[in-house]
Formats: C-alpha cells, structure tokens, sequence
C-alpha cells in the first residue's frame, strides 16, 4: 500500500510546493485557506494564534482538502513536535535551528527507531494516513529545519549533512536582524543575500528541499526561479487584511464621488 503524500511524494515531478500558512486558529478559517490551491498548509504554532487543541481541529479539517498537513512547532521541543505528528501533521517546521546537533534532535524526534526516538502512537496519524502509516513515515513525515540566524548559517553544510533531514527552510526576516540587517522581506539586503545563496547550495548539494517565505506571488516566483523548491505565499492573516482593506478602500472611493 502505498504511504501518504508528504513534501517529498507532492514535490515529485514539480518545481515547487506552494506553502500556505494559517496564523488564525479556527477550523473553518484553516479549511477556507487550504482550498484556495495550495499544494501545502502549515499551522504556525509558534508566531500564530493556534493552540494544539485548535491545531488538532484544523488538521482534522484540512484532512478534506488536497494539501499536505505540516505544523511549525514553537520550538525544538520533543512534546510538541511528537504531539503534532501523532494527531496526523505530515511532518514539523522547527524554528531557529543553529548547529548540526540541533538539526539531528530534530530528526531524531520526527523519526522512530532506529534513526530517531520518536515514541509510538500515532493515534490520529494512524487513523487518517492509513496502517502503514509508521511504516512509511520515513519517506512521508518531513522534518524541515529553519535556519534563520547567523549561527545557522555558519554551521549550514552540516546541518544538511545530518542524515534524514527533509529540507531547510529560511526565515528571512529572523536571518536579517540577527545578521544586522533590517528586515525586508521582498528584496534582500546584499549581506542576507549572500547567506540565503549559501543556505540554497547547502540544500542543493545534499538534495534538500530548498524552502523560504515570501511576500507576494512575484517575489515567491523570483525564489522559485532561483532554485527554490517550497515557497511559502504570506500569510491568512495578510489575506485577509489585504483584501478586506482593498475592499473597505475600494467602497469608499465610489462613496466619495
Ligand atoms: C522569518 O522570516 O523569520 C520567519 O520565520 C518566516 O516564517
Ligand atoms: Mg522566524
């Protein structure tokens, strides 16, 4: 039987993953978003407003769409990122992720013996994903450390190097203030640009998934074109204040005539 569609299964035969995140807890909003085209949604734990009992309802919603379920924990944290797993998230986006032994905790918590020491009970993940779930998790469950700090960047070719890592995923405005650098977010600053280049040939080298965020769908096609293969698209909160705002804006320029 064949194992879930992770990043890996998605990705094969495409560019790239197109990356949604959900900063808002409700089910509802989580299943709206991820039936607008995305190939991905994570819940962001960590800088969003999800708790893990909204968490666990959004996956259940998002169960109903064609996206692959991935969570970013609120840190390098064993409890969480097992928790997540276990309640049928395909895989954990880990923030601030500095050195190779970092990089390998984190595996070692995504993974069940013999790499890892993941504990067994996939109570959800099991249910949803079918018996085989433990099974083929190796291949289906990614493990997606973030790099974002100098730290992570000097230590970069060995954190790709740590043996079932799935990808590495860049927080660009985390990267530019601890390089000392103001945060922008749609074109780098040269200093920020030179490590995310570094970081993108660490992936590269090692066939890692290449993952970044970006702030509009232009830029999101500049990172794509220029090797990255998992691209986050903002954010639902920027959604909806984009559009309610380009609405409300809009009314009120007709209103005034
Ligand atoms: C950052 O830009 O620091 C992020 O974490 C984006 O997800
Ligand atoms: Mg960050």
């Amino acid at each position: 039987m064949a194992g879930p569609i992770g990043l890996r299964q998605r990705l094969a035969g495409r560019r790239a993953l197109v990356n949604g995140y959900c900063m808002m807890p409700g089910a509802f909003s989580g299943e709206v978003y991820a039936r607008q085209g995305f190939d991905v949604v994570t819940l962001d734990l960590q800088h969003g407003l999800i708790e893990y009992a909204d968490a666990v309802r959004m996956l259940q919603a998002l169960t109903a769409c064609d996206v692959v379920p991935m969570v970013r924990v609120p840190w390098l944290d064993p409890a969480i990122i097992m928790k997540v797993l276990d309640a049928g998230a395909l895989g954990v986006t880990c923030p601030m992720i500095g050195t190779a032994e970092q990089a390998d905790r984190l595996v070692r918590y995504v993974r069940y013996p013999p790499r890892g020491e993941r504990s067994l009970g996939p109570i959800r993940a099991g249910l949803i994903h079918g018996p085989g779930y433990a099974a083929a998790a190796a291949e289906s469950v990614s493990a997606m450390a973030m790099i974002e700090t100098a730290e992570g960047v000097e230590n970069v070719e060995a954190i790709a190097a740590v043996p079932g890592l799935t990808g590495i995923y860049i927080g660009p405005g985390d990267l530019s203030l601890s390089l000392g650098r103001p945060a922008r977010l749609d074109a780098f600053d040269p200093v920020v640009d030179r490590a995310v280049e570094r970081i993108l040939a660490a992936c590269r080298a090692r066939g890692l998934i290449a993952g970044i965020f970006a702030p509009t769908p232009a830029r999101a096609d500049e990172l794509v074109r220029r090797g990255f293969t998992f691209v986050t698209l903002n954010t639902d909160v920027k959604a909806l204040e984009t559009q309610a705002r380009q609405w409300v804006d809009e009314y009120r320029t007709l209103e005034s005539r």
